[in-house]
């Protein structure tokens, strides 16, 4: 991956530079309790934490508009936190909790918010790209400015139905920015074992579509590749790709061993290219604020992790009646 650019002066403000280390942290402490409460048998099932790819969201969301859509794999609590859900009703979602988005019966893979205009949480690899090509078809349609941003892996990137929604995106000049998460591997397979062609983003001029690789450690170059893309996008200019490349620090899921990769990989990305302590470094070099300032958002952070952890401990299992309710959605009524 390539080394960070420092020369340039960053085109940004002490504001945003706090608002988005808040908003990364946000993401980091909520994924590291929600590891410990698995550790601890509260959630179960699958649990796929983004911890260490907190700037791709954060980054694409500060270049987002109300109205834009958002739909992404099940590695998705990022996703949902950085579109502003509620930290509690996720949480709950994840301990299957009455108080989740999903009333405690769908779990990490699947929550939504019409609210925030976020469509999952898809645990199926690759389904979700067609989806956010619909959803940008709905909204070419209702002939209305919003984008949608349509999130997947690099392993997702290897999937036919992927090329499929290109071409038609594409023919369509349909509103979406596809955003490839390129953390490397997908599960336990690098992109170098499973991937010839050396960038995912360049496949999409097989299909007419324009796009670029974005360094995905870097909050503020994520803001500035986010806003070429839904700019091209609102302009009616058909589809965009990003790849963005990011790592994962954390395992596949939960369970994972762990065997496809040196710890030493781990911590040189941990240590030399964390993009919260990018961000961090450039508050403090700038004199934005201060180490106590930072502490105290910190401590604030942790706060609203630990206020969602307890309220998912404490809110009811569902009960035993809500395994009739919610299984035939409602004739939806047409929309303006
Ligand atoms: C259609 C389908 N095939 C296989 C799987 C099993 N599976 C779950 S995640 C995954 C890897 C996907 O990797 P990537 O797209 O890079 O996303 P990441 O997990 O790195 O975010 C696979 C093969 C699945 N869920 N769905
Ligand atoms: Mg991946």
């Amino acid at each position: 991956m390539a080394t960070r650019k420092t020369t340039k002066k960053p085109n940004t403000s002490k504001e945003e530079l706090l608002g988005f280390y808040r908003e990364m942290l946000l993401i980091r402490r909520f994924e590291e309790k929600a590891g410990q409460l698995y550790g601890m048998g509260l959630i179960g099932g699958f649990c796929h934490l983004y911890i260490g790819q907190e700037a791709v969201v954060v980054g694409l969301e500060a270049a987002a508009k109300e109205g834009d859509k958002r739909v992404t794999s099940y590695r998705d609590h990022g996703h949902m936190l950085a579109c502003g859900m509620d930290p509690k009703g996720v949480m709950a979602e994840l301990t299957g909790r009455e108080g989740g988005y999903s009333k405690g019966k769908g779990g990490s893979m699947h929550m939504f918010s019409k609210e925030k205009h976020f469509y999952g949480g898809h645990g199926i690899v690759g389904a979700q790209v067609p989806i956010g090509a619909g959803l940008a078809f709905s909204d070419k349609y209702k002939g209305n400015d919003n984008v949608t941003f349509a999130y997947f892996g690099d392993g997702a990137a290897n999937q036919g139905q992927v090329y499929e929604t290109y071409n038609m995106a594409e023919l369509w000049d349909l509103p979406v920015v596809f955003v490839i998460e390129n953390n490397q591997y997908a599960m336990g397979t690098s992109v170098q074992r499973s991937t010839k062609s050396p960038s995912l983003w360049e496949r999409g001029a097989a299909y007419g579509i324009e796009g670029e690789e974005v360094d995905g450690m870097d909050v503020l170059a994520v803001k500035e590749a986010g806003e070429k893309a839904v700019a091209h996008c609102r302009a009616g200019k058909g589809p965009y790709i990003l790849e963005i490349k990011t790592y994962r620090y954390r395992g596949h899921s939960m369970s994972d061993p762990a065997k496809y990769r040196t710890r030493e990989e781990v911590q040189k990305m941990r240590e030399e290219r964390d993009a919260i302590e990018h961000v961090r470094e450039l508050i403090l070099t700038g004199k934005h604020a201060s180490e106590d300032d930072l502490k105290a958002i910190d401590k604030d952070i942790k706060a609203i992790v630990n206020e969602a952890a307890e309220f998912s401990k404490e809110s009811p299992e569902p009960a035993l009646e809500e395994l009739y309710t919610d299984i035939y959605a409602e004739p939806a009524t047409q929309e303006a």
